[in-house]
Parts: structure tokens; sequence; C-alpha cells
């Protein structure tokens, strides 16, 4: 069994949004979601994730061999903040990665254009990181790879992408 990808329309693009450490304990959730519905899109997927530093390291493996990778994995994993905690979302929609990078601003926020998100609300540390808010898919490729990596095909409201049935055995905490 499985489904049957709903990415199918033309230009309807999925993108992986995550609220970083900072915009959690700077209270911006509010801001940066009202900033994200301009854009018109559609939330697919929403959920706080507590960073482990394997997930952190696997999001950003295309860093890593950058001088600034180890604080950008602690930056993720929430070390520089109260916040242990990032917020994920998907957004789905026409055009939906380029929309959502040209509302999030450049990577750097201090030369990201000041009414973008990063710009608005991003900074830089003296230890030279770049606190910059959210995090939001490149291209199609990066944005299906960063999805699957955070998000199980159940938690998004509608299928995105080819699934496949198997049965798993691992034990899980469940409710009691
Ligand atoms: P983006 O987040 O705009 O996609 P990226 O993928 O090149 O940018 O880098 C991922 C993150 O790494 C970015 O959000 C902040 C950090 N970073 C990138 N370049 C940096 C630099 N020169 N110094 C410090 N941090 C940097
Ligand atoms: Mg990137």
């Amino acid at each position: 069994m499985g489904t049957k990808p709903a990415l199918k329309k033309k230009k309807i693009e999925a993108t992986l949004i995550l609220i970083k450490p900072d915009g959690l304990a700077k209270s911006l959730t509010g801001n940066i979601l009202t900033r994200l519905s301009e854009t018109k899109l559609e939330i697919a997927a929403a959920k706080c994730v507590r960073v482990s530093r394997e997930l952190a390291k696997e999001h950003y493996r295309a860093l890593r061999d950058k001088p600034f990778f180890p604080e950008l994995i602690k930056y993720l994993m929430g070390k520089y903040h109260n916040r242990k905690k990032v917020m994920a979302l998907v957004y789905v929609g026409e055009a939906a990665i380029q929309r959502v990078r040209e509302l999030s601003g450049a990577t750097n926020p201090e030369e990201a254009d000041p009414t973008t998100i990063r710009g608005q609300y991003g900074r830089i540390t003296t230890k030279g990181v770049y606190e910059n808010v959210i995090h939001a898919s490149a291209s199609s490729t990066e944005a299906e790879r960063e999805i699957k990596l955070w998000f199980e095909p159940q938690e998004i409201i509608f299928p995105l992408y080819p699934t496949k049935t198997a049965k798993v055995t691992t034990q899980k905490e469940i409710w009691k």
C-alpha cells in the first residue's frame, strides 16, 4: 500500500521552516507566523522539537567542514538560549520555497533587508554566530530532504511524497 505524492500541480512546493531557539527565546513565534501568513501559503505540519546533536548535525550536514559548524550546531540545539527547542513547520503552496526565502531575508542578518524576518529580528553575536531566527529550505531537493528528516508522513496533513507501509517493531512511549 502507501500513498501518492500531492506535489503534482506545477509550481506547488513544500518548504521546511524552523523557528530557531533565539526566535522562541525572544517570544517571536507569533510575529514570525504573522509575517509568514503574508505569503498566503498553507501550513501542512507544525510541532515543537527538542533538537538532538545528531538531528542538528544531519540538518546542517552540507556545512560540516565550515569553521562555524560547531557553534551552528550548538545554536540549533538551543545551547545559547533558555529554550532548548525549535518550532518546525511545513508550508505548502505556489512557489513556496522562493516566497519564504524572500520573506526570510539574507543569511547574514546584518545584511538582510530590514523588512525581512531576519532583518527585523536577527543579530550576529560577539562570538560570530548568525542568530537569524528562522531556517527556510533553499531548493526543492533540500526541502524534500529536510521535511523527511524533521517529520514522519503521518505528521503532515496531506501526503507530500510517496510513502510505503512497513512493519516497525521499535518500543515507544505511549499515553498511560
Ligand atoms: P541559509 O540559512 O540562509 O540557508 P546557509 O544554508 O548557507 O544559509 O547556512 C546555514 C546557517 O549557517 C545560516 O542560517 C547561519 C549559518 N552561517 C552561514 N554562513 C555563516 C557564516 N559565514 N558565519 C556564521 N554563521 C554562518
Ligand atoms: Mg541553507
